[in-house]
């Protein structure tokens, strides 16, 4: 043990027997020190997380917590990290406050221990693992109930005021929340505060409460800010305007209870994580597999009477309980090696965790799934697991299922539906994997001259395709060299790849300097033609393609692919653990994504070895 955690442990354990009587002085079998980075404590939220950190590391004799603050300066969150570093603190975990300065500190801190990010994700993967909420889908739902406060009579009346500071979260909130409601023709105006406080929202409205001439709803991106509006309104007498705030903490003066008390009239709940966050510490020190790369929370908008969706996990309630949770699969079939290992997964997570797995096949088409879905939903299982061939046409369907009290969980793709239909999402962060492979063929070719580029996509209408397609687009918009020539639909399978690559050289010379195929199988596919046409892969073009199955990281030894992204197919214990957490009762994270890397022919050996796919 590191000199400076023995120090570190000896001064707990000191103050502990200081400030314990005796009698009750608790165990001091202090396994596990995490330091705890917050950008500051002047944030309502911030002090809320301290609260969960600080409840949840007290179930736990062995953990002890050291929480540094930097009251909102960034040079001292630096100097908190270098001082937890010095203790020998086994993990951190850092609430950023300016997140491009602690891009650079929380990668040095990672070469050495875990690092866990809350709330605010740093540039590139550069740590353990992230926990916060989505900001886009809260700014959104903030947008949605506005929408409803608006709505009077069937009809929407008066203009938003929109109170905000110039936070981080605030400015991809607020973008969602001004597209959602601009969307639905709704004049706003916005002003910024200083701090996000409530004396603060008070003060600024009673100083101009001209800016409420029109105004029929006050959104403010917390609750306290709202709190200080309806203050300000009553002062000023103004009866009419419906406030909207952001947090939905529970307990004394929370947003909840301001909902309840009718002192505001929604709000949107914004979860911390801190509590995950210490359990997920633990796991890692103790270097418990299954870990995800990142954990997005979910959010709940909150109105009088309105519940959310996501009906209790023991809706079950009204099921009688059973030895075994009974778990239907509607997955898709063996189009690749990747989806073979990945229902393997599936399949042998199901035994480790003794669930019992009903596995459909047999699916050609989503008319197909959606039967097997019917059928699962008949035969009353506990969770209905899918990997949605396609991510458009299951609203009616997962409403069947919430008729019929049965969760649902996705697992490897995902559906472009209101997300209150489905308990989570487990698996890869598609556009992720897309702006990957665009990275590298930004690294890897001169930036001057005119790159063009064929694409292999995937199945229409699947979400990696998707996401792939626009991650990868994201990136290269920005450089005016770097061309999609041509673009066609493989099918995520090794004929469709040959025959994309066969059609173009049928009507063009070869002209490609780059193919970006969307899985292993196209790309396998596409190298077998290039190499009947005297084209050299991974040389005459540079070939990027994402999964990182066994054939394609032996082509990538070969010189043949230049770099595979992977995309984890070996779900099984994560979605297993997810549905042991959800059948007692967890809410579970909208998304839990998946841990992966690059391989280039830079590439440790060691990270060759041992592959399951
Ligand atoms: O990339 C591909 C498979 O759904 C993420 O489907 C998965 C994709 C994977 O056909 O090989």
């Amino acid at each position: 043990m590191k000199l400076g955690k023995q120090i570190l442990i000896l001064f707990l354990c000191v103050i502990m027997m200081a400030c314990t009587h005796v009698g009750n002085v608790r165990n001091t079998s202090i396994e596990y020190v995490i330091g705890v980075s917050l950008a500051n404590l002047s944030e309502q939220w911030r002090l809320v997380l301290k609260n969960e950190l600080e409840a949840e590391a007290a179930k736990y004799d062995s953990v002890r917590l050291v929480i540094l603050d930097a009251a909102g300066d960034r040079k001292k969150q630096a100097a908190d990290v270098e001082r937890l570093m010095g203790f020998g603190v086994d993990l951190l975990i850092i609430s950023p406050g300016d997140v491009e300065a602690m891009t650079p500190v929380i990668s040095k801190v990672y070469e050495e221990i875990p690092v866990i990010v809350l709330d605010r994700v740093v540039e590139g993967f550069e740590y353990s693992l992230f926990i916060g909420p989505d900001n886009r889908l809260i700014g959104q739902q903030a947008g949605e109930v506005v929408l409803d406060l608006l709505q009077k009579n069937g009809t929407r009346n008066g203009a938003v005021l929109e109170i905000k500071t110039n936070s981080f979260a605030n400015e991809s909130r607020s973008e969602e929340f001004c597209r959602t409601i601009s969307e639905a023709g709704i004049e706003h105006r916005s002003i910024y505060l200083a701090d996000a406080t409530r004396d603060c929202a008070e003060d600024f409205l009673l100083a101009h409460p001209e800016l409420l001439e029109d105004i029929s709803v006050i959104f403010a991106h917390n609750d306290y800010m709202a709190y200080g509006a309806y203050l300000a309104l009553k002062k000023l007498n103004l009866t009419g305007i419906k406030l909207a705030g952001l947090d939905g903490f529970s307990g004394e003066n929370g947003g909840l209870q301001m909902v309840e008390n009718g002192i505001i009239d929604a709000t949107v709940t914004c979860p911390t994580g801190g509590s995950e966050a210490v359990r997920y510490a633990i796991d890692i020190i103790n270097k418990e597999s299954g870990i995800p790369k990142q954990i997005i929370l979910r959010s709940h908008k909150i109105r009088p009477g309105y519940v959310p969706s996501i009906y209790p996990a023991d809706g079950g309630k009204t099921k009688q309980k059973r030895d075994m949770i009974r778990v239907g699969y509607a997955q898709i079939d063996e189009e690749s090696n990747w989806r073979k290992a990945s229902i393997e997964s599936i399949q042998k997570a199901a035994k480790e965790f003794d669930v019992d797995l009903t596995v459909e096949f047999n699916v050609l088409s989503i008319e197909d799934q959606m039967e097997q879905v019917r059928k699962l939903i008949a035969e009353d299982m506990d969770v209905i697991v899918i990997s949605p061939l396609v991510a458009e046409g299951w609203q009616d369907i997962l409403e069947e299922a919430g008729k019929a009290q049965i969760p649902v969980l996705l697992v490897d793709r995902t559906v472009s539906i209101d997300e209150e239909l489905y308990q989570s999402y487990i698996g890869a962060d598609f556009e992720e994997e897309g702006r990957r492979c665009a990275r590298w063929l930004l690294q890897n070719t001169s930036h001057q001259f005119q790159v063009s580029i064929l694409e292999l996509r995937g199945t229409e209408g699947a979400s990696p395709t998707q996401g792939r397609k626009d991650g990868f687009e994201s990136v290269i918009s920005e450089y005016g060299t770097y061309q999609i020539v041509a673009s066609e639909c493989g099918d995520f399978n090794r004929e469709g790849g040959a025959q994309i690559v066969r059609n173009y050289l049928r009507s063009h010379e070869w002209d490609i300097d780059a193919i970006y195929a969307h899985n292993d199988e196209m790309a396998l596919g596409a190298i077998e033609v290039l190499k009947e046409y005297g084209i050299k892969p991974g040389i005459d073009v540079k070939i990027i393609s994402v999964d990182g199955t066994a054939d394609a990281l032996t082509a990538l030894k070969k010189g043949e692919i230049n770099c595979v992204v992977e995309c984890n197919p070996l779900l099984g214990p994560e979605l297993m653990k997810a549905i042991t957490d959800l059948m007692q009762g967890k809410e579970l994270p909208l998304r839990i994504i998946t841990d992966e890397i690059v391989f280039t022919e830079e590439t440790p050996e060691e990270l060759f070895r041992n592959r399951k796919y």
